[in-house]
Formats: structure tokens, C-alpha cells, sequence
């Protein structure tokens, strides 16, 4: 089963998923490797791989890390086309449908795209939702677009519908990495009920109460990393909050 056939089978029976986002960047090998073994210890499901900016050339160390301690799945999470590993499992192949930067629709994708048909990587396709969350996020800025206002419920809906018509396979609601504000549960409710795919959420969750509140919403995956990187110990209290009585 491939790694999207398994998260298509767990959205379908209810089962919610965490995964933890590492940066690379903000993190020492000695910290990659805590997080992985406290991150096996709790049942995560996922590991996601990527920044806006990476600035380090650390990230095949950081996959490999991640690789050699633990059987999680990593799924790289590019903010551009540089951030390519072929140690990983799968890509999320981004495609910035809440913007209007062709570059970030499909520029980057032509690129890429004989690179990664080469590669062992899964293609996973992936519609990217970016939620205004209170303030600038990297990815905002480094993207060049503008963020869905949080209180748009109809733009949301229609942009994830017209995803998924386009034949993305996920949709990935997003408020950014070290956002103030969440993605609205209330959007992640009506996005949900308007699609028939996986729905990721992530940006901003700090505590289990909120990764919980995402997932009764119906978010299949949520995604936290900000929060792990100052505290690795709510690592095992987030996967709790996520998993309740679906997983085990
Ligand atoms: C970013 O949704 C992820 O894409 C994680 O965000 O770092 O705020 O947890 P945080």
C-alpha cells in the first residue's frame, strides 16, 4: 500500500493522524533525534520535512536521521524546489491554490517535475489552502500571495472544491508555521463537509485541546511543529489528543 492509499483508507474509516513538521533548520541533530524516538514512543504517524527557507543544506541529514531512528513515514514538505530528498518516502507536490502566484500554481511544479519522475519519491498532489492568521507568516511572505481571510467560509469552501476537481488528492488548510491564530474550526468543518478527500490542518496549534477541536472539525492529519520545538514532552499528549478512540 502506498503511503497516500493508507491515508486515504484511515480518512475514509475516521481515523485521525499527527504529524510532526520539522525544520530542519531550527533543528540540532541531538533534538531530530529526541523527537524521533519520543515521536515512536507516542505513535505518531507522519513526519513532514521542510521550511519556507532553508538556509543550512541540512535537509538529507535531517531525513536520514529521522529514517534511521524510526519506520515513520517522512513526507518532504518543500517551500521550493531545492528542498528535494531522495531519502525520503514521499513529497507533497504543493500546489498554492489559495494564491494567485502562477509560479506557486504550477511554475515550480514544471521544474521539478523531471527531477522527482526520476526519483523514488511518492507523488502526493496536494492542494495548498493559505488561512490569514493574525499576522505575516514566512510562508505568506516568501510566497508572494495573499492568505484566504479567516472569515471568507465560501472562498475556502470553493477554492478546496475546486481542488479537488482539478484532481489534487489532499487538501492541506493551512495558517501558517508559528501562526497567532489557528485555522478557524468552523472552516475546517465546512471544508471538510464539501470534500471527499483527505484534509490536512496545521499552523498555530499549541496544545492537545486545539489538535483535538481540528480533528472532531474533520481534519484527517493534523500538523504541529512550533509547539515540539520548544516542548518535546507534549509530543506524546498531542498524539493522545489526536488519536482518541480511533487509533489502537
Ligand atoms: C506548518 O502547519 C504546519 O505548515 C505547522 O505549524 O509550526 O505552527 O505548528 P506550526
Amino acid at each position: 500500500m502506498t503511503i497516500y492509499q493508507n491515508i486515504l483508507a484511515q480518512s475514509e474509516q475516521g481515523q485521525k493522524r499527527l504529524a510532526i513538521l520539522i525544520d530542519p533548520d531550527k533543528s540540532t541533530n541531538a533534538d531530530i533525534e529526541k523527537t524521533a524516538i519520543q515521536a515512536v514512543n507516542s505513535g505518531v504517524d507522519y513526519f513532514f520535512v521542510g521550511g519556507s527557507l532553508l538556509v543550512n543544506n541540512e535537509l538529507d541529514n535531517c531525513v536520514r536521521t529521522l529514517k534511521n531512528i524510526s519506520n515513520i513515514p517522512v513526507i518532504l514538505f518543500p517551500g521550493d524546489t531545492m528542498q528535494l530528498s531522495s531519502e525520503a518516502d514521499a513529497i507533497l507536490f504543493l500546489s498554492l491554490i489559495s494564491g494567485r502566484n502562477a509560479e506557486m500554481l504550477i511554475g515550480r511544479h514544471v521544474v521539478s517535475a523531471p527531477y522527482l519522475k526520476r526519483s523514488p519519491l511518492e507523488i502526493i498532489s496536494c492542494g495548498y489552502m493559505l488561512v490569514e492568521s493574525g499576522k505575516t507568516t514566512s510562508v505568506q511572505y516568501m510566497s508572494n500571495t495573499l492568505p484566504i481571510p479567516s472569515d471568507k467560509m465560501d472562498i475556502a469552501i470553493c477554492t478546496a472544491m475546486a481542488g479537488e476537481m482539478l484532481g489534487l488528492k489532499m487538501i492541506y488548510l493551512e495558517a501558517g508555521s508559528g501562526a497567532k491564530s489557528t485555522v478557524p474550526i468552523s472552516m475546517i468543518e465546512q471544508v471538510k463537509q464539501n470534500i471527499n478527500i483527505p484534509l490536512i490542518t496545521g499552523g498555530g496549534i499549541r496544545n492537545p485541546q486545539q489538535a483535538n477541536a481540528a480533528v472532531k472539525a474533520g481534519a484527517d492529519i493534523v500538523v504541529v511543529g512550533t509547539a515540539f520545538e520548544t516542548n518535546s514532552n507534549l509530543i506524546a499528549e498531542m498524539a493522545d489528543a489526536v488519536h482518541g478512540l480511533t487509533k489502537k
